[in-house]
């Protein structure tokens, strides 16, 4: 069933997501039973489900069973809840807010906060290893390509590269390679996760989505640094210059507002032009790029 718009098409997701998350994690009557609470309170907190979403809109494009994602889609998000929980910690970002409420640190504390975030990190793997519904090959291939783009080739690598270039001079390329690692590796696997789940997908297809998931990837952050640079002008109010707001490396303090957005428009079309070809099926993925586009938070 494909819903006829994004918001009924998110909602139906999300009830299958929330339901498969809550049964994944462990019962917060199970011992260590404040590790499990950190768990289910970084997981269950919230959150725009981005990822599994995008997991999801390409199955419905290749007419998969939203059942046989549904522990893909989980993986994905143990992973991202992982690593926002690491990148709160004081060895990071020692932020105080996550999603509206006290960060994992701070509503438990930091021990309980690493090893939450190593125990998400391994039941993502878990999730999938255990995943009975689906083909061997298709578990192995996911948790392959799961692992590659969190480890030091992927997400933790752009992580890695991000804390080296605090203070230094980039260049777009430099912030680009940085995004497309940090934060777009983890996209572009919940896509894959999808398209991992059709074995006999024609390859152009499989190349199609892929690159979408490519643009929209690097889309997502640009429209987050532009979205942090429109809050923090609001918030300072309009007597405040530019470059009081603009003083780290971000795709508007380095190229302009005005020319972000125009990129992130640009790479919007171009995630819609790659999977244009395919019919009805891929609206989801259609809605979520507009979405992305326009998003305000
Ligand atoms: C610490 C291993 C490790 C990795 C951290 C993704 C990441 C790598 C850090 C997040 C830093 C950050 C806030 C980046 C901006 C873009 C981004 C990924 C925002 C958070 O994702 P959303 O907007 O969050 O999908 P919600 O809360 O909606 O799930």
């Amino acid at each position: 069933m494909i819903a006829n718009n994004l918001e009924a098409y998110r909602t139906h997701c999300q009830a299958r997501l929330e339901s498969a998350l809550d049964d994944l994690l462990p019962r917060v009557n199970v011992q260590p039973v404040r590790l499990h609470e950190a768990m289910r309170y970084s997981v269950l907190g919230g959150g725009k489900r981005i990822r599994p979403l995008l997991t999801y809109a390409t199955g419905a494009a290749l007419d998969i069973p939203a059942a046989r994602l549904d522990r893909p889609a989980c993986a994905i998000e143990f992973i991202h809840a992982y690593s926002l929980i690491h990148d709160d910690l004081p060895a990071m970002d020692d932020d105080d807010l996550r999603r509206g409420r006290p960060t994992c640190h701070r509503a438990f504390d930091e021990a309980t906060a690493i090893l939450a975030g190593d125990a998400l990190q391994t039941l993502a793997f878990q999730a999938l290893a255990e995943a009975g519904d689906l083909d061997p090959r298709i578990r192995v291939a996911m948790i392959e390509q799961l692992a590659r783009a969190s480890g030091s080739r992927g997400m933790v690598g752009g992580q890695a590269l991000d804390l080296e270039a605090e203070g230094k001079q980039l260049n777009v390329t430099m912030l680009e390679h940085i995004h497309i690692h940090k934060t777009g590796a983890l996209i572009r696997a919940a896509v894959q996760m999808g398209i991992l789940a059709d074995p006999a997908i024609n390859p152009d297809h499989a190349e199609r989505l892929d690159r979408y998931a490519k643009c929209l990837g690097l889309a997502f952050q640009i429209q987050d640094d532009v979205l942090d640079v429109e809050g923090e002008t609001a918030a300072i109010g309009k007597t405040a210059g530019r470059d009081q707001v603009l003083d780290k490396a971000t795709y508007p303090s380095l190229v302009g507002l005005a020319a972000a957005k125009e990129m992130v428009s640009d790479l919007t079309a171009q995630a819609l032009t790659a999977i244009a070809i395919f019919p009805a099926g891929a609206e989801p993925l259609r809605w979520i790029a507009g979405a992305l586009e326009g998003r305000k938070s």
